[in-house]
């Protein structure tokens, strides 16, 4: 994928606006880490980012479980809203907007927009038959469903017949506008597999959706009819555009679409692929506004092979587990472990396996033996001699002088274990550099010049890992990055409202991408471990 907005200066990044009727699911945790990682990526390469997530807090299913909790929707939403923002606080998600559908702007913002499509002649009245899952908000083909009437995304729960008056959207009129679309943007929905579900469905023939609902207090009111409230996921998608207020602007459409819009990347989930890859665009044409640039749907993921669900007992609490774990091994597991876009799995075993031996022995090992001989051979200094000393064949520089750019291609196409995988290859041939070239031989040989060369060469390896591995890692990175002597912290740099210099300057850090950075005779940092080993502790479920 060539991402037009790789190379522009602002990259604009969503998640999907995570329902609000329990709280946050792994699910939620593995898309906001992801969505975090490739904005840190682009906040690194001196991008202007912003990094939206946010709450869908209409609706039915978030009413129904309000009363069932007998409190008032509000306070529900507000309570299960902080657990969301906590847990991104644990798993140090820097996100720079985060909308709630119940904040007062949006409303304003909903009003304006379905304005516009009622102008555009594409909102009519009618009446809607059919099986109705309150889970997916969604109205469902009798076909798809299961025995006895349950819902195929939500096997515990049966769907229930409506039969209602309400506002339909056309969104048949727009069939050949979406197509075109699909044909002349390969790249709008990704990953391919996920582009032919949607072509797929759309040459079944689009039907109008009804966008408005009777009998459900808790939403916008229809601003033409207001006794009924509007339809949820019209509501939400909207959500994106209303988090692109600025706080202080004037609640306006066009003041919120003024600067960022159209949007770079909705980061989603394969279950509402339709809803981002159909309904949103066809929304937005109708609307007579651009269209965002690109929408990909990752997979969804089992625990230790089975759906992951409240009923099967299954459920990962990913407060627990990062409580138990800390945020960067899970960030990394989840990152290099599941194929972005495809299905995976979550089990502890492998996650303990894969962080000791990647994150333990290979990385850390590598920064703890280099550092160690540095201290003894070299007084704690980095050896005299610089990238243009080591000879063009060195295994390592020809290994690093690629990375940067190979690791850029994989973060700009989400193929975050690709990126991994690269930066674990150099971490390992250093490892074994070291092995083959024993600077503790040529230190009783004496041979200054070649030991000063490995031992360079090995640093400077680390370095350029610990770099490009810092939107995953940033914490690990930020401590290699210190024990090198260098004054980067990898979390300021991701904060744009940040003051601090580390920010100002941040179009400086791009050259870090390169291999040979490190300075001659510039003094180390203390070794210290980086990361100490997992035990499984089994972190509870929810
Ligand atoms: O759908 N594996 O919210 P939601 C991977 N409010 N990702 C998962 C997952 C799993 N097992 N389970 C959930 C909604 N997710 C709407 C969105 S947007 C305008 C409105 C993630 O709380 C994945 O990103 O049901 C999925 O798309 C999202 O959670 C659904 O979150």
């Amino acid at each position: 994928m060539n991402h037009p907005a790789s190379h522009s200066q602002s990259f604009t990044v969503t998640t999907p606006l995570y329902y609000v009727n329990d709280v946050p699911h792994i699910g939620h945790a593995y898309t906001t880490m992801a969505a975090d990682s490739i904005a840190r990526w682009h906040r690194l390469n001196g991008r202007d980012v912003l990094l939206i997530t946010g709450t869908d807090e209409h609706g039915q299913k978030i009413e129904r479980t309000a009363i069932a909790a007998g409190v008032n929707p509000q306070v529900h939403c507000d309570r299960i809203v902080a657990k969301f923002d906590s847990l991104w606080s644990k798993l140090d998600i820097k996100y720079d907007r985060f909308i709630r559908t119940t904040a007062p702007a949006h409303r304003t913002i909903v009003n304006e927009f379905f304005q516009r499509v009622w102008d555009s002649g594409d909102i009519y009245k009618g009446t809607q038959q059919g099986w109705y899952c309150v889970a997916c908000e969604e109205f469902k083909e009798e076909r798809d469903l299961l025995a006895d009437k349950h819902c195929p995304l939500h096997p515990s729960k049966q769907v229930e017949w409506r039969d209602e008056s309400n506002y339909f959207f056309r969104l048949s009129k727009y069939q050949q506008q979406l197509e075109a679309l699909y044909a002349e943007r390969p790249d709008f929905i990704l990953p391919n597999s996920r582009r032919n579900e949607v072509l797929k469905f759309v040459a079944q023939g689009l039907q109008d959706f009804s966008i408005s609902r009777v009998n459900v207090d808790w939403g916008i009111p229809l601003p033409t009819d207001p006794d009924q409230t509007i339809y949820v996921w019209f509501d939400a998608l909207l959500g994106y555009v209303t988090a692109l207020l600025d706080p202080d602007a004037q609640v306006s459409l066009d003041n919120a679409l003024h600067s960022r819009w159209p949007i770079d990347l909705h980061l989603i989930g394969k279950d509402i692929l339709r809803f981002h890859a159909v309904y949103w665009p066809a929304m937005l044409m109708s609307a007579k506004l651009p269209l965002p640039e690109r929408v990909f749907a990752h997979g969804y993921f089992t625990k230790d092979g089975k759906k992951i669900s409240k009923s099967e007992g299954n459920a990962i609490d990913p407060i627990a587990l990062v409580d138990c774990y800390g945020a960067e091994p899970l960030r990394y597991y989840f990152l290099k472990e599941i194929e972005f876009g495809q299905d995976g799995d979550f089990n502890e075993t492998r996650f303990i396996e894969i962080v000791n031996a990647d994150l333990a022995n290979s990385l850390g090992n590598l920064v703890n033996r280099t550092l160690g001989m540095a201290k003894k051979y070299c007084q704690g200094y980095i050896p005299n001699c610089n990238a243009t000393d080591i000879a063009a064949d060195n295994p390592l520089k020809i290994l690093g002088r690629d990375l940067g750019a190979q690791v850029d291609i994989a973060y700009n196409n989400l193929a975050f274990r690709d990126a991994c995988e690269a930066i674990l290859n150099l971490v390992r041939s250093s490892n074994k550099y070291i092995d083959d070239l024993a600077p503790w031989a040529l230190f009783k040989q004496d041979k200054h010049l070649e030991l000063a060369q490995v031992l360079y060469s090995v640093l400077e390896s680390a370095r350029l890992s610990a770099y490009l591995l810092s939107p995953i890692v940033p914490k690990i990175s930020t401590d290699i990055y210190r024990q090198l002597g260098l004054n980067i912290d990898f979390d300021l740099i991701c904060c744009n409202n940040s003051n601090d210099d580390n920010t100002a300057s941040v179009e400086n850090w791009k050259h870090h991408q390169q291999w040979g950075i490190l300075q001659a005779n510039s003094q180390l940092g203390e070794p210290q471990p980086i990361f100490t080993k997992l035990e499984v502790k089994t972190a509870p479920s929810s």
